[in-house]
C-alpha cells in the first residue's frame, strides 16, 4: 500500500511554548504506529530542532520545514538553505504552497530548483499544487495543475520522482472552510496520477502519495481520505488543535 500521510502545516502560528505543548499533547497518543502511516509536522524554522528532538525516538513521525531557499548558499539575507536543513537532520520540506506562490512570487521554475536541491540531500519534498477559484470556475483546473506538475517535476528521473510527495490544494478551499467535494478531490487526484503515469508509467505513478489540502477537519477527514487516490492530507487550521489533528491521523486508511 502507498504511504498514507497526515501532515500538519502550522504556517506562521503558535509561540515556541504553544508549539511544544501541542506536539506533546499529540505525541503522547502515539498514533503513527501503522507501518504505512506517516505523521509529519511542518513547523516554523525556529522550532525545527525542538520538534525533531521530541520525535526522534518515535516511529513514523517526521518534522518538516515549510519552505527552503532555491539558492545553495550565500548572500541571501533571511533565507534558509537546504544544506542548513540537512545539517539538523530534517528529512521533509514543503515547497510551493499557494501562500508562497502568491505572496512570495514563487514560480514553477523556482520550485524545480528547490526540488533539485532537496533531492540532492535526500530530503522528501512535499510539493504543493492547486488552482485558484477563477480557474476552477472556468473548468480548466486539470490543465492548470498539469502545467504546474510538468514545469516543476518533469525534469526528474523516475527514481527521484518517487521520492516526492504531492499535495493537491485547491486555493479556493484553503482556510476558507470550503472543502472540495470528495468527488472533486478524487477526480483531481486521479488526474494528477494519470499525468504522472503518462510521463513515468503507471507503476511509478502508483507509488506516489498524493495528499489533499484545504480545510481538512476532524469531521470531514474520514470521507476525504476514503477516496482511492487520496493518500492523506496536508492540514492547516485543524492541525493547531491536538484533539482535531489526532482525529485526522486516525482517519488515515
Ligand atoms: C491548506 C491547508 C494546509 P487549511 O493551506 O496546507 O490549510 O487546512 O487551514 O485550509
Amino acid at each position: 500500500m502507498r504511504k498514507q500521510i497526515a501532515a500538519a502545516n502550522w504556517k506562521m502560528n503558535l509561540t515556541y511554548l504553544e508549539g511544544q505543548q501541542l506536539l506533546g499533547d499529540i505525541l503522547e497518543n502515539d498514533l503513527g504506529s501503522k507501518d504505512h502511516h506517516e505523521v509529519i509536522f511542518a513547523v516554523p524554522f525556529p522550532y525545527l530542532i525542538m520538534a525533531k528532538e521530541k520525535t526522534t525516538s518515535l516511529k513514523n513521525y517526521f518534522i518538516a520545514a515549510q519552505n527552503c531557499s532555491n539558492k545553495k548558499s550565500g548572500a541571501y539575507t533571511g533565507e534558509v538553505s537546504v544544506d542548513m536543513l540537512d545539517s539538523i537532520n530534517i528529512k521533509h520540506c514543503i515547497i510551493g504552497h499557494s501562500e508562497r506562490r502568491e505572496y512570495f512570487n514563487e514560480s514553477n521554475q523556482m520550485l524545480a530548483e528547490k526540488l533539485n536541491l532537496l533531492l540532492e540531500k535526500d530530503i522528501t519534498p512535499i510539493f504543493c499544487c492547486g488552482e485558484p477559484l477563477d480557474i476552477r470556475e472556468a473548468n480548466t483546473q486539470n490543465d492548470f495543475v498539469e502545467t504546474q506538475l510538468k514545469e516543476s517535476l518533469f525534469h526528474l528521473s523516475a527514481d527521484d520522482l518517487k521520492k516526492v510527495v504531492i499535495a493537491y490544494e485547491p486555493i479556493w478551499a484553503i482556510g476558507t472552510g470550503k472543502t472540495a467535494s470528495t468527488e472533486q478531490a478524487q477526480e483531481m487526484h486521479a488526474h494528477i496520477r494519470s499525468v504522472l503515469a503518462n510521463q513515468y508509467g503507471a507503476d511509478v505513478a502508483n507509488e506516489i502519495s498524493i495528499l489533499y489540502g484545504g480545510s481538512v477537519k476532524a469531521n470531514n477527514a474520514n470521507e476525504i481520505f476514503a477516496s482511492p487516490d487520496v493518500d492523506g492530507g496536508l492540514v492547516g487550521g485543524a492541525s493547531l488543535v491536538a484533539l482535531d489533528f489526532i482525529e485526522i491521523i486516525k482517519a488515515l486508511k
